[in-house]
């Protein structure tokens, strides 16, 4: 399948630019269909790329990849049909039970998601939810901290791709457990906000197995000709809905065998 790309690559740049100013100040842009409206999902990776090769350049170290929009819940919220991946860089990592700042993101929101660590490289197409589950080193619970740095969080795919599927922050914590220990279909997770239940799902949400998203994922890779190298850290995508937070709330996502992962907002 060829690539339907239709930016110039002097629009490319443009775009990568206006995303990474909007990310850098915290302020909310138009999303980007609004000027370029026969933009394609392509044409959003060609700028995710921009943007990974901006950051890694300016010295971001780049740990792995985040699936998106790969739960119902998820696709319902956010007007969507399709899942996406977008990349993480280690300045995007808060510690567990840390106090996250809210003054240089637009309008965070948290999600529960199952993270990967890989021991071996994943490559497409055709990658499965085998090979990946092969290739996994260990699985830990994650949140996710996304935010869009589209007005009022709307967008379409080629503009959420560009934003680099949403991807803000991330927190991983909990108990790391191997894979093969644990049915991954089932975990159930409860998120609580400010000590209330604000979400619950299960696993199985993600495509039916959060290694499906995974191996989605490497598939998504290889047709812009990369692969998942080993000791990557992925995470599969919310599982259910994202919470919108403020300074001053606090959130505990307990996940069925893997612990939980706990945070506050300032
Ligand atoms: C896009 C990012 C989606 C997930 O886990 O589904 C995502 C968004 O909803 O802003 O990270
Ligand atoms: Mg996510």
């Amino acid at each position: 399948m060829s690539r339907q790309i239709t930016l110039t690559p002097d629009d490319i740049v443009r775009l990568c630019e206006r995303i990474e100013g909007a990310q850098a100040r915290a302020r909310a842009i138009p999303k980007l269909t609004d000027e370029y409206p026969n933009m394609t999902s392509d044409d959003g990776y060609a700028v995710q790329h921009a943007l990974r090769k901006r950051f890694l350049a300016a010295g971001r170290r780049l740990v792995g990849w985040k699936a998106g929009l790969t739960s119902r819940a998820k696709m319902i919220q956010m007007g969507v049909n399709a899942p996406s991946i977008g990349f993480l860089t280690a300045d995007m990592a808060r510690p567990e039970s840390s106090a996250i700042k809210t003054s240089d993101m637009v309008h965070p929101r948290v999600e529960c998601e199952v993270a990967f660590v890989t021991k071996a490289q994943l490559q497409g197409p055709g990658c499965t939810r085998q090979q990946v589950l092969d290739a996994t080193d260990y699985v830990l619970p994650a949140v996710e901290i996304i935010d869009s740095r589209f007005a009022g969080f709307k967008f379409d795919m080629p503009s959420v791709i560009a934003d680099n599927g949403s991807s803000a922050r991330y927190v991983a914590g909990g108990r790391a457990r191997y894979a093969a220990d644990l049915d991954l279909r089932t975990l159930g997770v409860v998120m609580e906000k400010n000590g209330e239940i604000v979400a619950t799902g299960a696993s199985a949400a993600v495509l039916g197995h959060p290694a499906e998203a995974i191996a989605m994922l490497v598939n998504i890779l290889a047709e812009q000709g990369e692969v998942l190298p080993a000791g990557s850290f992925v995470m599969s995508g919310g599982i259910t809905e994202a919470i919108a937070v403020k300074p001053g709330d606090s959130i505990v996502a307990r996940f069925q065998e893997l612990g939980s992962v706990s945070m506050r907002f300032i």
